[in-house]
């Protein structure tokens, strides 16, 4: 058996760079406060608790968006980058460019700042999906598109230090955590190519009154060909900590470095050309092409199941290292409540939720369950165990961490802090449930309506649906609860004198149990990988978006003569 030299040296992160990150990590944290608080507002909301979505007179649409924006957008993003510039600083072991790095920051920044005036005006209420006919003010738009071009930027900041390092080691390859942050964002700029076409050709002119007519099917399959490839760019960043750090804090080794190379690999390949998926019971499409997305997401699932398997058998050898014996009682000696770990339990909390998470999905992508589960509440019982799981979770300790490690402050409330995770896989295995079961009951995903039918004297009362309204909400407090815990130990980190000097990483690598592979692989190289990306994105899509051209253009004003109509809820 070979290992590699594990890195546990640090890396000393220059004065700006360590203030901009602070910026990165602390900025999304402090608006997810928002973004919690509309959640738990919109369960409340629907288990007929209080009238509004909320207390500040902000409507249900207008939570809404607050909450899918903040918590699936603005906090995703930041998080991939200052996780992304953590990366590529500690590994490649060279500073970042201070330009690019000031570029990057400073229009995500702006961008949301920009974008949160008209949510929090009530002028965007679109959700986070943004489809016509809903239209937003132009600033929302204008606000998305810097905080995306600047995450652009902060890819193209890190190519001057991967060449060089490239140069200086010939003979090795990428580290397992570059390659893995290099593919979330190479996903992530191929996706955003269409939502750049969505948004500047169609959805700012159209905002702006300068074109009266949008096309819909076309605007909504660009938004789903960069739609669904987002979740990846949200959930790679959490592989990368899992097949990382997370197996050096369990105390394993990663057991296979060529899966987790080729996981990474097939998600660049697989994950854009499967948008149709979520556009299974629009017309415009023929059949054909959603079964080839069908047949395409079903492959999406494939580094998950991989996943899933290397990184149980790295825990088991954490496991038996520890002085297990039996079959399945290494579960027993993993350091599931231990306060200097945190990390472990906020990876294992996210693992054991995403198992639900991903098989739910299987669930989705299958095209005749979809017409059951299609636009209710299954659906957000799904997403809520995969962004809400294994991303949010891992977003959660790793910010924490790189706080501390940036400012030299040690996490205070070590105990409170290992909790969080649990507390909040408990309200999740109690909100998903009760959503999805609500789903297959015809309860829909979003409702405006949520009282009138828990309302006996309504014309839309449903008897069938209290129940798991209820057990929503009462899951949804659990989360709030924990999440409440999460900023206490915010606070009470930041109130903490430093103890350790400020701004030195260090990112945890775990040693291989097999060898690494060599620069002659075909894992080791990413062109090959590319152009097959490129080769499916166009055979996917090439005919879906001539067909979604072709539909007559439709111009829905949205106006309040014209309202959108209400969707009824099923009696
Ligand atoms: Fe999804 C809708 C299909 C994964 C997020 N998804 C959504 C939406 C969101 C979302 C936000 O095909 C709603 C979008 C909207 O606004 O309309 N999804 C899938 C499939 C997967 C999948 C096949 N989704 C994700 C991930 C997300 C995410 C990841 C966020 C991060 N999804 C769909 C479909 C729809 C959809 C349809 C549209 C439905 C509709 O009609 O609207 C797969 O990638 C999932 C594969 C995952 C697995 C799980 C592997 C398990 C692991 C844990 C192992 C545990 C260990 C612990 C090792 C196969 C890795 C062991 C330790 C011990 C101690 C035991």
């Amino acid at each position: 058996m070979d290992t590699i030299a594990v890195k546990r040296e640090e890396f000393q992160v220059a004065p700006l760079s360590r203030a901009l990150m602070i910026v990165e990590i602390v900025l999304p944290i402090v608006l997810l406060v928002l973004g919690i608080y509309h959640g738990f507002m919109q369960a409340l909301y629907r288990a007929g608790v209080i009238q509004s979505s909320s207390f500040l007179g902000i409507g249900y649409y207008q939570g809404l968006t607050l909450h899918g924006v903040i918590n699936a957008v603005v906090l995703t993003t930041f998080f991939g980058v200052a996780f992304g510039n953590a990366v590529m600083q500690y590994y490649l072991r060279q500073p970042l460019i201070p330009g690019f790095h000031v570029a990057s920051t400073g229009l995500m920044v702006m961008g949301t700042l920009i974008a949160a005036v008209p949510m929090l005006l009530g002028l965007a209420d679109v959700l986070y999906t943004f489809y016509p006919p809903l239209r937003a003010h132009p600033a929302f738009y204008i606000g998305a598109a810097l905080l995306v071009v600047g995450s652009w930027i902060a890819l193209a900041g890190w190519l001057p230090l991967l060449r060089r390092w490239q140069k200086e080691n010939p003979t090795q390859p990428l580290p397992l955590a570059v390659l893995g942050m290099l593919t979330a964002f190479l996903i992530w700029f191929l996706c955003t190519i269409p939502l750049a076409i969505e948004v500047l050709f169609m959805l700012i002119p159209w905002s702006l009154g300068w074109v009266e007519a949008i096309n819909i099917p076309l605007a909504r399959t660009l938004f789903w060909f960069f739609g669904h490839p987002l979740v990846y760019f949200w959930l790679l960043p959490a592989y990368v900590f899992y097949y990382t750090w997370f197996i050096k804090e369990a105390g394993g080794k990663l057991y296979s470095p060529y899966a987790a190379r080729l996981v990474f690999l097939l998600f660049l390949v697989l994950s854009i050309p499967v948008g149709l998926h979520h556009q299974y019971t629009e017309p415009g499409f023929d059949r054909f092409w959603k079964g080839v997305h069908a047949l395409l997401t079903f492959g999406v699932a494939i580094p998950s199941f991989m996943t899933a398997f290397t990184i149980a058998a790295s825990l088991e050898y954490a496991g038996v290292k520890r002085g297990a014996k039996g079959l399945f009682d290494w579960m027993a000696y993993l350091p599931w409540m231990d306060a200097n770990r945190p990390l472990f339990a906020y990876g294992i909390a996210g693992l054991l939720i995403f198992v639900f998470g991903g098989l739910t999905g299987i669930v989705n992508a299958s095209y005749n369950l979809n017409q059951t589960i299609h636009n209710t509440g299954f659906i957000s019982g799904h997403f809520h165990m995969t962004v809400g799981g294994p991303v949010f979770l891992a977003i959660l300790g790793l910010s924490l961490e790189l706080f501390s490690q940036l400012t030299g402050k040690p996490i205070r409330l070590r105990g409170i802090n290992v909790a969080v995770p649990y507390l909040w896989m408990l309200g999740l295995f109690i909100f998903s449930p009760a959503m999805m079961y609500g789903g297959l009951l015809g309860q829909p995903r979003r409702t405006n309506m949520g009282l009138s039918y828990l309302d006996p004297d309504s014309p839309h009362f449903r008897a069938d649906w209290i129940p798991t309204s209820y057990l929503t909400g009462i899951g949804a407090a659990v989360m709030t609860v924990a999440f409440i815990l999460y900023i206490a130990v915010w606070i009470a980190t930041l109130s903490a004198p430093a103890t350790k000097p400020a701004g030195q990483l260090v990112l945890h690598a775990p040693e291989n149990l097999h060898p690494e592979i060599s620069t002659q692989s075909i894992l080791a190289r990413l062109r090959p990988w590319l152009v097959v990306a490129f080769v499916l994105i166009l055979i996917s899509y090439w005919v879906p978006l001539r067909q979604a051209l072709q539909t007559p253009q439709n111009a829905v004003p949205y106006t309040p003569d014209n309202p959108v109509p209400v969707v009824q809820a099923r009696k």
